[in-house]
């Protein structure tokens, strides 16, 4: 079995409905990977766990999503040199710009590498990952040339309905 490249963490059961869309994506192009919960502020041992054993247990990437005062993301960052791509979940009262605001702005020596709001970041996040896996995968790189052209056509193929 091939070990897990890329981890998927959130901070609830309830980013699973957004998280599962970075999920899909690695299933797509079949990288090994991991989805558990890890929240920040109910379980912030086990997340200085999780970062601290990144490395070493060979992940090359870690998608963190949270949402309202969104810290796991940064402070997974804090903890390994791991590269965090960060995924802001849609709060129910700020519809997620707190989240954003919590992930994008970190102070300048740690990165987190920041997303659209919900699911639109969540898939994106993880076409980024493939991405930066592809880079020394050719099989993975022509994968990812393929999806690609196959949304060129669909967008190509759209139709629109005569005007009302
Ligand atoms: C954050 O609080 C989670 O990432 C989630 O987006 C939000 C709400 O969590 P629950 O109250 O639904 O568990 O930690």
């Amino acid at each position: 079995m091939q070990s897990i490249q890329i981890g998927v963490v959130m901070g609830s059961s309830s980013d699973w409905e957004t998280m599962q869309h970075a999920v899909a994506i690695l299933e797509q192009f079949g990288i090994p990977h991991e989805a558990r919960v890890v929240s920040a502020h109910r379980m912030p041992d086990d997340m200085f766990a999780y970062a601290e054993g990144a490395q070493a247990r060979g992940l090359k990437a870690i998608i963190a999503g949270a949402g309202g005062a969104a810290h796991l993301p940064g402070m997974i960052a804090a903890k390994t040199l791991v590269p965090v791509l960060g995924v802001p979940v849609a709060s129910r009262h700020l519809q997620g710009v707190d989240s954003l605001h919590s992930i994008v702005q970190m102070p300048r020596g740690v990165p987190v590498a920041t997303f659209a709001i919900g699911t639109a970041g969540a898939a994106n996040a993880a076409l980024f990952a493939v991405a930066m896996l592809a880079g020394g995968q050719p099989a993975l790189q022509e994968r990812l040339a393929a999806w690609r052209a196959e949304q060129t056509a669909a967008a190509r193929a759209m139709q629109l309905p005569p005007a009302a």
